[in-house]
């Protein structure tokens, strides 16, 4: 048998568990993603408290296939917001359908990103398809996808826990990010979070939630 210690869980009456989860849903559905960010500054304290909540995710095998870059210097923000713009101004330009532009009509997003040299900091999640062993071996990941995307929704519910705000942005091509941050061969760019606080005065799209009898099916 592997190796084994006790579970440590403080279990909760009915009323308690009820509470907790309506206070959770409460505070999460107060979530917007928001485009406009003031360039105040936040504590490195508070973003690395974030990224350890993002790193407690489950993975497959427990290989934790993740890395977060925090990019807080201005002259690497700008690099990567040039290289974002360059590449979004093709998608907004040829690359997407109309379709695809039409269903983005209501978000008023184009191919500049501001928030990328803005926000206090971007964090770049990387996700690693393989490890490096010691003599540069590679050593299998499993459901990398997986891991490392449930790892970015804690990390959202993080942010947004903090009294902070982010946009999920995927520049597309983003292997650019890769090249930027000097990262090694087995890492590839997966999200991008700008996070800090809302610009004065932030505006978010008129839209709103499924409903929960549209998203649950009891069987
Ligand atoms: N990556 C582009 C386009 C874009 C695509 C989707 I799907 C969105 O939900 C939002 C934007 C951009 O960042 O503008």
């Amino acid at each position: 048998m592997p190796p084994t210690l006790p579970l440590s869980f403080a279990p909760r009456d009915t009323q308690a568990m009820e509470a907790a989860a309506a206070a959770f849903l409460q505070s999460l559905s107060g979530r917007r993603t928001v485009r406009d960010f003031a360039p105040d500054p936040v504590p490195r304290e508070v973003i690395e408290l974030i990224i350890k909540v993002a790193a407690t995710a489950p993975s497959g095998a427990h290989k934790q296939p993740w890395q977060f870059c925090v990019v807080a210097d201005p002259a690497i923000k700008l690099r990567i917001r040039e290289a974002a713009e360059k590449e979004e101004y093709e998608n907004y330009h040829g690359r997407m359908s109309e379709e695809w532009l039409d269903d983005l009509q209501p978000f008023g997003t184009d191919w500049q990103k501001p928030f990328l040299t803005t926000a206090p900091y971007l964090i770049v999640v990387f996700k690693k398809p393989y490890d490096l062993g010691p003599n540069s071996e590679k050593q299998k990941n499993y459901y990398v996808n997986e891991s490392v995307g449930i790892a970015c929704g804690m990390l959202i519910a993080a942010i947004h826990r903090a009294g902070l705000v982010t946009v999920t942005h995927t520049p597309s091509p983003m292997n650019f990010l890769q090249r930027v941050l000097g990262r090694p061969e087995n890492e590839r760019a997966y999200l991008l979070l700008p996070v800090g606080l809302p610009a004065a005065g932030a505006r978010v799209p008129a839209i709103e939630r499924k409903g929960i009898e549209e998203v649950l099916t009891w069987y």
